[in-house]
């Protein structure tokens, strides 16, 4: 029969996040960033009548979670009235009977694989076996699998969740093989922070709700449809916020009016009031440019910025250079370049060679 399912994973509750800007207790907002996808998840799963909610690891960043997240998690899914729940529980979230998922009572909709090796739930009504190897302990150099062919039955629908590495077959985060499962309808990978299909049947989620500056695609779930072994995978948008790293040029001309208005104009206003961003400043600043005034402006108009001015050097001193450098390559290309007149184009190329031939100058 045909059957739905989300494909999520790497949400991470519960994290901890280190913001570099203070300005606010942006960690305990982001925090809460992550529950506000969870519960948009959740009902993504309802509006769409969906079969199954498959979760394939890091539900959870850490297994200090407090009971009273654990009972929030059980109650949300709880609420779900046509979708089973599957979990595969990661790295960061694995299974011991002792903390976590072990802690509390899981609704009957719920199914956690917490063996260490393949193991399956068969759901008749669907048609539909899910098969996984739920974590239990915090590193694996090799996968807890033989490798062997598992033997499925051409009647169901059959899906493999995996938590691991399908990147790297050295890694100590479970290496894959996606070679060994390709005769599954789906493979719901895990672990990698970046949403990809590998092949036509298996694809990393990547985080619903990006986590650091590293990431950097859509934040998204899939949405997948299973008909006679035929796979329809799309993916949905998800998330409050996305990080953003701009690198800007500054030239020695640049008022701080002008470097103010320049930042501002890296993106458009809805962006700007919500997502994270990481500005580089790049070259060379004129006398009245004030970094940390800079900052305090920028923070009235972006969420959240942080400034990067270590490669922000003061303005050069063309005069005393060409004093200094009478004889040399410096010194001639001060006095080639002058002839090229004031304006500012000419002054741009002044300084971007002499920066060219400055740097080469200190790394000689
Ligand atoms: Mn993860």
């Amino acid at each position: 029969m045909a059957i739905s399912f989300i494909h999520t994973g790497d949400i991470h509750l519960e994290k901890t996040f280190h913001f570099k800007n203070h300005q606010r207790d942006f960690g305990k907002a982001h925090r809460i960033d992550l529950w506000l996808t969870f519960d948009q998840i959740i009902n993504t799963a309802e509006k769409n009548h969906v079969d199954f909610l498959i979760i394939s690891g890091d539900l959870f960043d850490t297994p200090d979670v407090s009971s009273k997240a654990l009972k929030r998690v059980a109650e949300k899914f709880a609420h779900l009235t046509e979708t089973e729940v599957v979990i595969c529980p990661g790295n960061h979230d694995f299974y011991t009977p002792s903390a976590l998922y072990g802690l509390i009572e899981w609704p009957q909709n719920v199914t956690i694989f917490k063996q260490g090796q393949m193991e399956s739930k068969y759901f008749e009504e669907k048609e539909t076996r899910i098969f996984g190897i739920g974590w239990t302990k915090d590193t694996y150099d090799t996968m807890p699998f033989d490798g062997s062919h598992i033997n499925l039955s051409e009647a169901d629908n059959n899906i493999l969740v995996l938590h691991g590495d399908a990147y790297n077959q050295i890694s100590q985060y479970m290496p894959i093989d996606l070679a060994c499962f390709d005769y599954f309808d789906y493979v719901a990978l895990g672990h990698i922070h970046r949403s990809e299909r590998l092949t036509l049947r298996a694809a990393y989620c990547g985080c619903p709700e990006p986590l650091t500056f590293k990431n950097i695609n859509e934040p998204s779930i899939f949405y997948g449809q299973i008909h006679h072994h035929r796979l329809d995978l799309q993916k949905i948008e998800t998330g409050k916020r996305k990080f953003f790293q701009k690198t800007l040029r500054v030239s020695p001309e640049m008022t701080q009016n002008d470097l103010l208005m320049a930042c501002s104009d890296l993106s458009d206003d809805d962006s700007k009031g919500k997502d994270y961003y990481r500005l580089f400043l790049n070259g060379y600043a004129g006398a009245d440019i004030d970094v940390e005034e800079l900052r305090m402006q920028l923070a009235q108009i972006f969420y959240y910025v942080e400034v990067d001015d270590k490669k922000l050097l003061p303005n050069i001193d063309v005069d005393k250079l060409l004093e200094e450098n009478q004889d040399n390559m410096i010194g001639r290309f001060i006095q080639e370049m002058r002839r090229n007149g004031d304006n500012p184009t000419a002054k741009k190329a002044l300084y971007y060679g002499l920066e060219g031939l400055l740097n080469s100058e200190e790394k000689g």
